[in-house]
Formats: C-alpha cells, sequence, structure tokens
C-alpha cells in the first residue's frame, strides 16, 4: 500500500498520534541496538548485564558497560526521526511518546511529552535512599575510575536510573503510557523488535482501542502480524517522510 494511501486511510478525523520507540530509533545517531548484530559487548549480551543479579555479581563490569554506552552517547545527537517526532507534537498530532530508549536524545531535539519507560541512562541513583546525580559527562564516563558512591550512605555503590530485566516498571510511568495507548487513533511502533515486555503489549492493548498501528522497521518482528501497515526502511528516512506529509494532509 502506498504511503499516501496509509495517510488517507488514517486521517478520515484528526489523529491523535502516540508513539512506542526502541533502539532502532536511535541508531542513525550512533547508538548500538540491543539484539542487532552491534548488540553484543565484549562477550555479553544486554540481558545478561542489565540485570540486579549481573549488578550485586560485579558492580565493575556492568559500570564498565554503562560507561562504554555513555562514551557513545557523548557523542551522539539527535536525528531526523527524533525531529520527526517533534514535528508531529508542535503540531498537536502527538498526544505522547513511549520510549524504551534511555539515552535522552528525545528530550535533546526538543520533545515534551514523553515517558522514558525504561529510565534513564544519564542519572545514577542510591539503592539505599532517594539521592540521584548526572552522570553524563566526559569525567564520569571514563574507562578506569572508581566505582560512584552515595554521598550520603557513603558504602552505597551509585547504579544507572534505568529498570533492569527482572524489575518491575515505575507504576506512574507504566500508568502513562497505558493511559495514552488507549486515548491513541493512532500508534507508531517505530525501531523495536517487540520482545520486551510489558512495553512489547502496548501495540495489542492499541489494536482492542480500535487503533490504527503503524510499525516502522527494517525488518518484520512479532508486532508485524498484527498492525494494520508496516513501513520498512530505516526510520531516519521512513518516519520524517511519512510526518511530513502527514502535516501536509491536515493543514
Ligand atoms: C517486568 C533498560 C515485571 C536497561 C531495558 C523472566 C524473568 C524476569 C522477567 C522476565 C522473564 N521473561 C520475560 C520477562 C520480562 C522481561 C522481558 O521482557 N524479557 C525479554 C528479554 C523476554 N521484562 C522485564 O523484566 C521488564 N519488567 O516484566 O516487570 C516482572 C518483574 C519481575 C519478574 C518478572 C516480571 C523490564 C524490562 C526492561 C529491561 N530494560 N533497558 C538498559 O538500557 O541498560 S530493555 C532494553 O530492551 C532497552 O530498553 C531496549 O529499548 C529494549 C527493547 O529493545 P528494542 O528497543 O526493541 O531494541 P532491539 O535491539 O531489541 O531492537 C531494535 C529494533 O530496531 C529491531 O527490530 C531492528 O530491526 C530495528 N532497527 C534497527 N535499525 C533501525 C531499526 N528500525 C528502524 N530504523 C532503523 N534504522
Amino acid at each position: 500500500m502506498s504511503l499516501e494511501s496509509i495517510i488517507e486511510n488514517i486521517t478520515d478525523t484528526k489523529p491523535r498520534i502516540v508513539s512506542v520507540i526502541g533502539a532502532g530509533l536511535s541508531k542513525a545517531s550512533g547508538m548500538p541496538t540491543f539484539r542487532g548484530e552491534d548488540g553484543l559487548w565484549k562477550k555479553y549480551r544486554a540481558e545478561e548485564l542489565a540485570t540486579p543479579y549481573a549488578f550485586s555479581r560485579d558492580q565493575k563490569l556492568v559500570w564498565e558497560w554503562y560507561r562504554f554506552r555513555m562514551r557513545m552517547l557523548l557523542r551522539a545527537k539527535p536525528n531526523p526521526a527524533h525531529n520527526a517526532l517533534k514535528k508531529l507534537e508542535e503540531k498537536n498530532i502527538a498526544i505522547g511518546l513511549i520510549t524504551q530508549n534511555v539515552d535522552g536524545l528525545h528530550e535533546i531535539e526538543g520533545i515534551k511529552n514523553f515517558v522514558e519507560i525504561h529510565g534513564r541512562i544519564r542519572y545514577a541513583r542510591c539503592m539505599n535512599c532517594n539521592y540521584s546525580e548526572r552522570w553524563d559527562n566526559e569525567e564520569s564516563a571514563q574507562e578506569e575510575i572508581p566505582l560512584p558512591y552515595c554521598p550520603r550512605c557513603i558504602d552505597s555503590v551509585l547504579r544507572p536510573d534505568v529498570v533492569w530485566f527482572g524489575e518491575s516498571l515505575d507504576s506512574q510511568r507504566w500508568e502513562k503510557a497505558i493511559n495514552w495507548t488507549n486515548q491513541a487513533s493512532v500508534l507508531l511502533v517505530i525501531g523495536t523488535s517487540g520482545v520486551v515486555q510489558p512495553v512489547a503489549s502496548l501495540p495489542l492493548y492499541a489494536k482492542q482501542n480500535k487503533a490504527i498501528v503503524v510499525e516502522f522497521n527494517v525488518e518484520e518482528t512479532p508486532i508485524s502480524s498484527f498492525c494494520d501497515y508496516s513501513i520498512y526502511g530505516p526510520c531516519e528516512k521512513t518516519l520524517p517522510n511519512f510526518t511530513s506529509k502527514l502535516i501536509k494532509k491536515l493543514e
């Protein structure tokens, strides 16, 4: 189906768009995805390191991985896909962005209505008290430096302020994601492999609410089977093309 016909079909009324994004949206910014060929770090997969067990067993190794990612992130900039999402928000067509990405590039691009459902890598927090601090700077991201300790609890090592596998999502963030999904007339699912729960169930919830689900990916995913439309190609190209045509149609 042509892009024009997809846009024709989703704009019979003014769409209320919600986007669910994953690591594929930040790929063009230079950030590796989790499950693609670049998802490996040394001999580890993300699922082996992004867990409370891995942190309890080897805090140094886990921090080494996060610092490796931060050094890349400090060189990364938002890409045209982030800008396309910002335009939808500016035109009041998008009501919310649900991001699985922890990189904060959407906020740097100027997007306001978002929920970081898996947390935010740029902050570290204490597991004893509610202390947290930003650490997205060259000094804190160096490869070989001592572990960061809480300045209040002294003997408590800070951890990245992200949701690890096996950890529950923050209930307020999850509730916001569910509310937006229930309000959406169109759900865009962009750059995600659709394997990590419970976020991977949001497109199903949207479908159950009679929303139109449009997937942007470079390949089929487990979500593709119940999407109304799948737009294949790099989202840093396909999404700006889609949003500019959509905005023009609605003007
Ligand atoms: C939970 C933060 C309740 C950390 C992340 C057994 C025991 C315990 C739990 C489970 C279990 N079995 C299942 C679970 C649930 C588990 C889960 O889903 N596991 C999966 C692996 C099966 N989920 C959880 O644990 C969640 N919590 O369920 O709580 C609970 C509590 C206790 C016990 C049980 C249940 C918490 C999950 C959060 C994990 N944290 N990140 C960090 O970043 O360091 S998840 C991590 O994966 C990232 O956030 C990432 O965003 C997310 C999803 O991955 P994607 O974004 O989709 O990235 P991926 O690489 O997979 O795919 C990229 C896609 O982009 C691909 O499709 C590719 O084709 C495409 N692409 C590439 N380039 C482009 C592109 N598309 C377009 N354009 C391009 N240019």
